[in-house]
């Protein structure tokens, strides 16, 4: 089932979402719904407050060398706990939330991760590369954080003038 995505200025991305604590058959179907949502839409990721559920679920599918999404490499994540960061890159990042406009951010180079996938079960993950940047990205959602609170006052402003301009071609 396709989900609706909410976009900014929507105050409810704004919320600080709460800890699963139930792994049941209705969260299994949830994430599949979050897993149709995202790969509809052109997605890698997606954090549960983008479809208006405030719970620390998010979900990737970072594309391989030949741009595929195989399902097999989708990466549920679930009350998520970064314990260790090294380095710096910056990307240009995009979001689901944020259609249309995309600007470059900072963020660790590296992170270990503790998580629990959608059985519960405590699982690590050392990530790099896009599938760091996006695990930060995602988990900002989680805190009611968007890649655009991380712009300078200038490219902040560049980014609220995209957004007008938007808005007045659509009237
Ligand atoms: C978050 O973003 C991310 O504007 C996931 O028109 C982005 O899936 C993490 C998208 C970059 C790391 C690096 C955005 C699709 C998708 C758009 C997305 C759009 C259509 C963004
Ligand atoms: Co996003």
């Amino acid at each position: 089932m396709l989900l609706p995505i909410i976009t900014y200025p929507n105050k409810l991305l704004k919320t600080l979402s709460a800890d699963v604590a139930m792994f049941d058959a209705q969260l299994h179907a949830f994430l599949d719904n979050m897993y149709e949502t995202m790969m509809n839409n052109n997605g890698i990721g997606l954090a549960a407050i983008q479809v208006s559920m405030p719970i620390r679920a998010l979900i990737l599918c970072i594309p391989d060398e030949e741009g595929n999404q195989d399902q097999a490499n989708i990466l549920e994540i679930i009350n998520p706990r970064i314990v260790n960061t090294s380095g710096k890159s910056t990307y240009q990042e995009g979001c689901l939330s944020v259609p249309g406009f995309y600007e470059d951010i900072e963020r660790y180079e590296s992170l270990t991760l503790h998580y629990q996938n959608r059985h519960g079960v405590e699982c690590t993950l050392e990530a790099n590369e896009l599938l760091s940047i996006a695990i930060q990205h995602e988990i900002d959602h989680l805190n009611g954080k968007l890649f655009i609170d991380h712009l300078s006052y200038s490219k902040r402003k560049k980014f609220e003038k995209e957004l007008k301009k938007a808005f007045k071609e659509k009237k």
